[in-house]
């Protein structure tokens, strides 16, 4: 390789000649890690480098030395499959690499290296980005828009952490969030959504680039996508820019400055671009999106760039400087200025400094958990999602930076936070803590990753059943390991009217087969409670709360052991005598009742019942061996499994050998205690099934 070919940046060069430099070193080493990978998409990075270039150099405050310093404007590559852009930014600005305890490694984010071994095991290039293992990846990407939905939570976050923590001459919080997207992004719902929440709250710290080329995997968008984009984002209220050459890099920097100038409106800028740019039989084809050139191709697009056409992973001497002159320099000085204004901040208010410290590392306040509600034996008792609410207006209080709210089911999940001054979320008061999500599950999951990817407590809320118009985010909630909570309430065929489109059969399942999601349904009130304390404490892990619509009795903790068992995952809650059962019942949520009224009646036959509360398979799956046998001794195997949702999965509990209460079915619209007759949620039926393991009538 005769790496003297391109004329190396030096003084005398000008600037666009250096600024082409760069933006074709990001065009080859993503042409040649695809090349090298012999997969991934080579197409969109060569049409979008001048953007990446143009924002990363000229415009972003990003400190490549920190890449997680608070104030630090946000970068999110939407269209996730164009992920060469980032590690050959990422890598060019020579971002350094930090752990998951926020402690810097000494080392870059993305080796040269790690560029060779593009979508190879264990390289910090692998095919989309994915944040937590690659530092300076603000969120996770590759499930199209998902990424533009996440940066509207981001947007909300900066709004809210300015309100609360800037002060007169304290600006500690102004960044903004850049989010790059696709036809794939614009096609997605989720983008809708979003936007049209973005418009309605009007975050103009939000600047959406739409890369409009026309293309998609099965060719022009002729065949699918032929709305005018524009015109909806008009529509949502948005204030819309046009930059017809993706070449032309100063337009770009205008469109920029324009949408930092604009108050009141989130900017979304048509970028119309070539897809392939520079492959002379290649650009504008789908093949372009993800297939490697090829070889000879490679070549000719390399001679189309006058760059040496054998050269691989090249990068000509001063494009390192290049960027530190321009990202590196204006990153280092604000955020050395940042700093200095933090120091001051903390002199003069130094509980609100600490409270910053504390989010940052993702720690709670002291008190965190003070007045968190006991309840009383109580034989009618509290609905699970009447105990929440309770739970969240004292959790909002002790903890400034928690917030969230409900996909328009507020008076139903009984999430709204009623305590004074907790206040709505809306354009014009964007310290509130009620956040209003409107009808919009998925986007409401994403943004509540947003939220917390910016170190807000968050939650949202909806429906157990609309889970699954959620599931995607609460996914990558899971994938990025983020501590975020999720509150679904009518967890099972409690609002029996409703019928079966509102009740949930698979999504238990569904959801604990999430690894990493913690999954909880709490049996009562106070089960509600201790749920609740474990999920706050977790750093990297999201939670599911499952919760019922109608009153669970609560049960007397004097006579059955504390709900602080739910720390376990399961525990015994009542016991055979002695402690040595023959049949073990198993219940979690609403049927927990149900097993212990089953549990008095095996007793008082004289049958030796151990019943166990399960609100969660997962945090009693990572109890030791010698806990998980306490709980279910091997010897015993008897058992009843009891859950008003399917019944798969519930084998590895029971046994081959054991029987599950559970729904194989559909529910149906009919009133709950009907329901509960006709699926066999009944006491009896739990008796007679477990004399039936005994092999007693
Ligand atoms: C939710 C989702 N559906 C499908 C895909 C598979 N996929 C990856 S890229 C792509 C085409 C995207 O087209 P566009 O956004 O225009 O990207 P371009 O080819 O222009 O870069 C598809 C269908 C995906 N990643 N995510
Ligand atoms: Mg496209």
């Amino acid at each position: 390789m005769n790496a003297a070919l391109v004329r190396p940046i030096t003084p005398k060069m000008t600037e666009t000649e250096a600024d082409q430099l760069c933006i074709n070193t990001i065009r080859t080493l993503s042409i040649d890690a695809v090349q090298q990978a012999k997969s991934g998409h080579p197409g969109t990075p060569m049409a979008l480098a001048p953007l990446v270039y143009t924002l990363w150099n000229r415009v972003m405050r990003f400190d490549p030395r920190d890449p997680i310093w608070p104030n630090r404007d946000r970068f999110v590559l939407s269209n996730g499959h164009a992920s060469m852009l980032l590690w050959s930014v990422l890598h060019l600005t020579k971002t350094q690499a930090v752990d998951a305890e926020y402690e810097a490694l000494g080392k870059p984010s993305v080796s040269l290296d790690d560029i060779r071994h593009f979508r190879q095991l264990d390289s910090r290039a692998p095919g989309h980005p994915e944040y937590h293992w690659v530092s300076g990846v603000e969120t996770t990407t590759g499930p199209l828009a998902q990424g533009v939905a996440t940066s509207v939570g981001m947007a909300i976050a900066q709004k809210w952490l300015a309100n609360r923590y800037n002060r007169p001459g304290f600006e500690i919080f102004n960044y903004n969030i850049y989010a790059i997207c696709g036809d794939g992004c614009m096609m997605e719902g989720i983008s809708s959504e979003a936007a049209s929440l973005a418009g309605h709250l009007g975050l103009d710290n939000l600047c959406w680039v739409y890369d409009n080329n026309h293309i998609t995997i099965e060719g022009h968008t002729d065949i699918t996508f032929t709305e005018d984009v524009a015109a909806r984002f008009l529509a949502y209220g948005w204030n819309v820019l046009r930059v017809g050459d993706a070449n032309d890099i100063d337009r770009i920097e205008h469109a920029l400055e324009v949408f930092r100038k604009t108050p009141g409106r989130p900017t979304f800028i048509v970028l119309d671009s070539h897809i392939g740019y520079g492959s002379p039989n290649k650009q504008d084809t789908p093949e372009a999106h993800g297939e490697p050139l090829g070889d000879e191709e490679c070549r000719l697009t390399k001679r189309s760039y006058g760059w040496p056409e054998d050269a691989k992973f090249y990068v000509p001497d001063g494009v390192y400087d290049h960027f530190e002159a321009g990202v590196g320099a204006r990153g280092a000085s604000t955020r050395q200025e940042w700093v200095k204004l933090f120091d001051s901040y903390r002199a003069k208010y130094p509980d609100l400094a600490a409270e910053i410290d504390m989010m940052q590392r993702r720690e709670l306040p002291t008190g965190w958990d003070r007045n968190l509600p006991v309840f009383p034996a109580d034989p009618k008792g509290i609905a699970g999602r009447d105990a929440s609410g309770k739970v969240l207006n004292v959790l909002a209080q002790n903890i400034s930076w928690f917030l969230g709210g409900s996909a328009d089911l507020g008076p139903s999940n009984k999430t709204t936070l009623t305590f004074p001054g907790a206040g709505n979320l809306q354009a014009d008061t964007p310290g509130g803590k009620n956040l209003h999500y409107g009808i919009r599950e998925h986007s409401m999951a994403a943004i509540v990753n947003g939220l917390s990817l910016s170190k807000l407590r968050a939650f949202g809320a909806t429906f157990f059943i609309f889970s699954d118009y959620a599931r995607p985010a609460i996914r990558l909630s899971a994938l990025m390991e983020l501590p975020t909570i999720l509150v679904f309430t009518h967890d099972a065929m409690g609002d029996g009217e409703d019928g079966p489109t509102h009740q949930p059969v698979e999504h238990l399942a569904s959801l604990r087969a999430i690894p990493g999601l913690v999954l909880l349904r709490p049996g009562d009130a106070n089960e509600v409670v201790e749920a609740y304390r474990y999920i706050l404490q977790l750093r990297h892990q999201p939670a599911v709360l499952a919760l019922s619509r109608q009153p669970l009795p609560t049960l007397d903790r004097s006579t059955y052991a504390s709900a602080s068992g739910v720390a376990h995952g399961a525990y015994v809650l009542g016991d055979a005598p002695g402690g040595k059962p023959e049949v073990i019942l198993i219940a979690s949520g609403s049927e927990v009742s149900l097993a212990v009224e089953a549990h008095q009646k095996l007793l008082s036959e004289g049958i030796r019942s151990r019943v166990v509360s399960m609100p969660s398979w997962d945090i009693f799956d990572h109890q030791t061996k010698e806990y998980r046998d306490s709980v279910l001794p091997p010897d015993v195997t008897a058992r009843v499994a009891i859950e008003q949702a399917s019944t798969f999965g519930w084998e590895r509990y029971v046994g081959t050998s054991g029987h599950t209460i559970g729904m194989n079915t559909f529910g149906a619209s009919a009133p709950l205690k009907e329901l509960q007759r006709k699926f066999g949620f009944q006491p009896d039926e739990v008796v007679a099934a477990a004399k039936n393991q005994l092999g007693r009538k």
